[in-house]
């Protein structure tokens, strides 16, 4: 290669990278490991916390404009060999679990949503277990669908707690302990969730449902922004390809 190709190809190489970068495709949190795990309480009371970022949660992917009354809500996260563990802070004027089967239009109620890819492989996840879309109830159920286009409780994937703020009664915290699963996951057999490691990658997203006062959910708020595609934001539940990715670092 001559010097003249080895600068295009430089340059080009530049280009493409900061091309990525400000079109969104390229998003990657990094999240570090904890030596003891949170307790997972709904209490923000673990000094393991502060070593983690809290990000966002405040794109609007159904809804119109969204008041900081009706909602607000910020992440953070660890993991270690085991676990991936999530904190969430939520402001939500109203908690409302208008369907009480867990099973029953579980999105239409105030629902925490936690997409995971464990192998961050992307692509479509709608009915497979490629990658997971978890709806966390007020109930702390866990619900997702499955291959054969039903819904089905998934509790022992996640470990969750909400407690409400004493002094800020509309604030939530809301911990949860996260198990892995790939995607050869079979619900006939017994299944163990991945070990983690240093330098893995995920696929994750978080998001809200909230509704206060109506029949459908009034908002879905995630954390990543989502490109629509006819006008529809709200792909993550069929394509995993829409989520961030996170890497584990030490
Ligand atoms: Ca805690
Ligand atoms: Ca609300
Ligand atoms: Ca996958
Ligand atoms: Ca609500």
């Amino acid at each position: 290669m001559n010097i003249l190709r080895m600068k295009i190809f430089a340059l080009s190489t530049i280009v493409l990278f900061f091309s990525l970068i400000f079109s969104g495709r390229v998003s990657a949190i990094d999240v570090v490991a904890t030596a003891t795990p949170p307790i997972i309480d709904g209490e923000n009371n673990e000094a393991q916390w502060q070593k983690a970022k809290w990000l966002p949660i405040d794109q609007v992917i159904m809804g119109g404009p969204l008041s900081k009354q009706d909602f607000q809500g910020q992440y953070r996260l660890l993991w270690d060999a085991n676990k991936l563990y999530l904190q969430v802070e939520i402001v939500d004027d109203r908690l409302v679990d208008f369907n009480a089967d867990p099973l029953d239009k579980y999105w239409d109620d105030d629902t925490l949503e936690i997409f995971l890819d464990e192998d961050a492989s992307g692509g479509n996840h709608q009915y497979s277990y490629n990658a997971f879309a978890y709806h966390i109830a007020l109930d702390n159920q866990v619900v997702d669908i499955t291959p054969e286009r039903t819904f089905a409780l998934f509790n022992d994937h996640i470990e969750s707690r909400w407690k409400r703020d004493v002094n800020a009664p509309h604030k939530i915290i809301w911990e949860a302990a996260i198990s892995l699963y790939s995607d050869d996951f079979d619900p006939t057999k017994s299944n163990s969730p991945v070990s983690l490691t240093a330098g893995k990658k995920v696929g994750f997203m978080l998001a809200y449902c909230d509704n206060d006062n109506s029949e459908v959910r009034e908002h879905f708020i995630g954390s990543k922004d989502v490109e629509a595609v006819n006008g529809d934001k709200n792909r993550g539940w069929i394509d995993a390809s829409v989520f961030d990715t996170l890497i584990l670092s030490e």
